[in-house]
Parts: structure tokens; C-alpha cells; sequence
């Protein structure tokens, strides 16, 4: 295994003086040591993966570095767009180094979502013409990798990748600690439990990727609750909310609630400008906002610093409630919200704190579509 500081300064010493990214769960450990080790000044964690190109293009046009831009390669699609039209060495020609988290590796057991991606990646770099390799667990190649790598940016004038598979970092020698959560704020799953509470039993649900999804189903099977009209999203991070608005658009009969994760709502935030001033919609959207990407690694969001329901507000959401943090009231909130002409919004501060047996849906995605499409398609 390679030790994260070990790597961080390698690329540091050939020239690496600023990273950005997306959190991912192969790379948590190297994502802990970076955002214990460097400075804000050094360090910035980015709304998507594009964006994230984007920011490194710019420190790469003020400074000269070479920027390294982390990822899942989930957020590969995401990146693409800057990577081809700004980074490339036919447009403007930044240097950068890649490190994409590999999910789906073919022959390594991961979840639906992961396998066409991680069937494809080499492959969609090799398109998009970006030279790459596995990064070995080899540690003691990693000062001539990192060289390497930089030298490679440097003289393309362009990207240059690493796909890293499962397990290949060690854990972080620091990592920041764990901040202690205000004693009051509920854990997501009885923020889950206190939304479904009050939901009709004709709503339709759509839930984020990532633990919410999870702490929803297992909410449904605790609680005995029909979970026909749940609609869990396992991948497209930061689509749910355009998920469940196509749903309401297509078919007013029952309200369609988002549960929305900051992270994934900060991913794609033009989306709420949509849902807002996409008129009348039978409509809730509500943010679980635990300041993290709780299902990566707990990695912070800015989330916590801004105002959503601001946000909300901002986009032309009718009825905007929270931030809320008590079980009764958010209950009261989503009875009343669902009373009122949406879209409506409303924001939960939480704290993560998943169980460690949280388990995963025993549907595969394709037999959650079709028994939710059935219930929902009834005459
Ligand atoms: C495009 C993309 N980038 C990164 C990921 C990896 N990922 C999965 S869940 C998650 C965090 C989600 O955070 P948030 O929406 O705040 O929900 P939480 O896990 O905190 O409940 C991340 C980064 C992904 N699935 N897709």
C-alpha cells in the first residue's frame, strides 16, 4: 500500500503545488491526509469534478503549477466537458494530474452503478486521449511516478491520469478531528424517519446516492412502510432533485419528495433554479444537510457556511421551512409543506453518524425501477 503523505510529497516535489476535487471512497484516506495536511490556500474541495478542473485551470494560469484534481471516476462525466474543451492541449493546455478513484474495476465485485463505469474508464480516457496508467502499490516507485507524471502534464501541456483501484492507499498518517456535531442535531436516519413519518402513503420519494438512499430503504423495512414509490438513486450524484421534477412535471396526481443530500444539492445547484421557477409542481424538496459528504468519508461541504433555504428562496421555491433540527417539528413541516401549492423546500441540519451495518437494497436497480414505474403508471 502506498502511504498517502509519501505520495502528496512526491508530487509536491515535482511541482505539484495545489489540489482539488470530489471526495471518493477508494481515495478517503488520501482525501483525510490532504485535507489534515494542507493549508485552505492549497487545498479547496469542489462542487463537482468539473468544476474542480476548473478551478485547477485557473491556479495553473496564475501560478504555472501543475494542479492535481482527484476523483471517483463516476465524476468522470462530469469532467469531461473542461477537460476536453479547456484543459486539452489543443485548447488552452493546463497540465494536470488526474488521480481517479477506479470503482467497478473489472473483476473486483462492486455495485451496479460502478460496473459499466469501471468497464469503460481506460477507455474513456484513451478517447479523450489522455495518457494514463494504474497507479502501483509499489511504494517504492512513487518518487519517479510522481516525476514522472508532472514531467508527462508538463510537456503535453495537458492532463495526465491515474486510475487508483480498492485498497491501494494506506491510512492517512493525519487526519483532521472529527469535529463533534452539536449534541442536538438527530442523526440522518431519524431525520429519515421523522420525513417518512408524515408522508401520505401516496407520495412519491426520490432519494439521493449515497447513505440516504440506504437509511430510507431500511427506514421502510423497520418501520413496515410500503416502499413501492421509492425511488432510490444509486448513482448520477446530484440528479435526484431533476428526478423527482420530471416526476411532477409528467404527473400531479401525488406530492414527489426529494431527499436530497448538501452534497449532491451543491453538485448540480442550477437544478434548484429550475425546480423554483418551474411553476405550479406538487413538489418537496428537502435537504438532509450534514455539512459532509457522509458517504464517502465525511469529507466537509460548504454547506454548512451558506444559507439553502436562502438558496431556496433565491430560486423561487413557494414555501421555504429550517434550517429544522427536532423530530416533531420536521414532521409538523413536511405535513404543512405538503398542504401548500409547491414547489416547497425545506432544510434538515443533521449529523451522519451511519450505523455500521447500514445495509444495501436487496432490489438491483432495474427491479426498483419496475415496481416503482408500476405503482406509478396505474390508470
Ligand atoms: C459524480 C460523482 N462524484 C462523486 C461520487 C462519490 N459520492 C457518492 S455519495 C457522495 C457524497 C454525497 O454527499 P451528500 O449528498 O452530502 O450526502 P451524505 O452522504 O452526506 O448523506 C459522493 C461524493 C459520486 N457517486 N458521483
Amino acid at each position: 500500500m502506498i502511504s498517502p503523505q509519501a505520495f502528496h510529497q512526491a508530487l509536491a516535489a515535482a511541482g505539484v503545488n495545489f489540489v482539488t476535487g470530489v471526495p471518493d471512497s477508494l481515495l478517503k484516506e488520501f482525501c483525510a491526509y490532504i485535507d489534515a495536511a494542507l493549508p485552505p490556500a492549497q487545498h479547496l474541495i469542489a462542487a463537482n469534478e468539473g468544476a474542480a478542473v476548473g478551478i485547477a485551470a485557473g491556479v495553473h494560469l496564475a501560478t504555472g503549477g501543475v494542479p492535481l484534481v482527484y476523483m471517483q471516476n463516476s465524476g468522470l462525466g462530469n469532467a469531461v466537458n473542461p477537460l476536453l474543451s479547456l484543459a486539452d492541449p489543443e485548447v488552452y493546455g493546463i497540465p494536470l494530474v488526474l488521480l481517479i478513484g477506479w470503482r467497478g474495476e473489472p473483476g473486483v465485485k462492486d455495485e451496479p452503478q460502478h460496473v459499466q463505469q469501471g468497464r469503460v474508464s481506460p477507455a474513456m480516457l484513451e478517447a479523450m486521449e489522455i495518457p494514463y496508467q494504474v497507479l502501483s502499490a509499489d511504494s517504492a516507485a512513487v518518487p519517479d511516478l510522481a516525476q514522472d507524471l508532472v514531467n508527462k502534464a508538463r510537456e503535453r501541456s495537458g492532463p495526465v491520469a491515474i486510475l487508483v483501484r480498492k485498497k491501494t492507499f494506506a491510512p492517512a498518517e493525519a487526519r483532521r478531528p472529527a469535529k463533534t456535531p452539536a449534541a442536538e442535531l438527530l442523526r440522518r436516519e431519524e431525520a429519515v424517519e421523522a420525513v417518512t413519518a408524515a408522508l401520505p402513503a401516496a407520495a412519491t420519494v426520490v432519494a439521493t446516492t449515497g447513505h440516504i438512499s440506504r437509511e430510507l430503504y431500511e427506514q421502510r423495512l423497520r418501520a413496515n412502510q410500503d416502499r413501492a414509490g421509492d425511488f432510490l438513486t444509486v448513482g448520477s450524484m446530484g440528479h435526484s432533485s431533476q428526478i423527482a421534477l420530471g416526476l411532477a412535471l409528467a404527473d400531479d396526481r401525488q406530492p414527489v419528495v426529494c431527499l436530497d443530500g448538501d452534497g449532491a444539492a451543491l453538485m448540480h445547484l442550477g437544478g434548484l433554479a429550475t425546480i423554483g421557477a418551474g411553476g405550479n409542481l406538487n413538489y418537496l424538496h428537502v435537504v438532509l444537510n450534514n455539512g459532509e459528504h457522509g458517504s464517502v468519508g465525511g469529507q466537509p461541504t460548504v454547506a454548512m457556511e451558506i444559507s439553502l433555504t436562502g438558496i431556496a428562496r433565491a430560486c423561487g421555491y413557494r414555501s421555504v421551512a429550517g434550517p429544522l433540527t427536532a423530530a416533531e417539528e420536521i414532521s409538523r413541516a413536511v405535513t404543512d409543506l405538503l398542504a401548500q401549492p409547491g414547489p416547497n423546500f425545506l432544510e434538515i441540519q443533521v449529523r451522519s453518524a451511519p450505523r455500521a451495518d447500514l445495509g444495501r437494497p436487496k432490489e438491483s436497480p432495474a427491479e426498483n425501477k419496475q415496481i416503482f414505474t408500476q405503482r406509478l403508471r396505474r390508470p
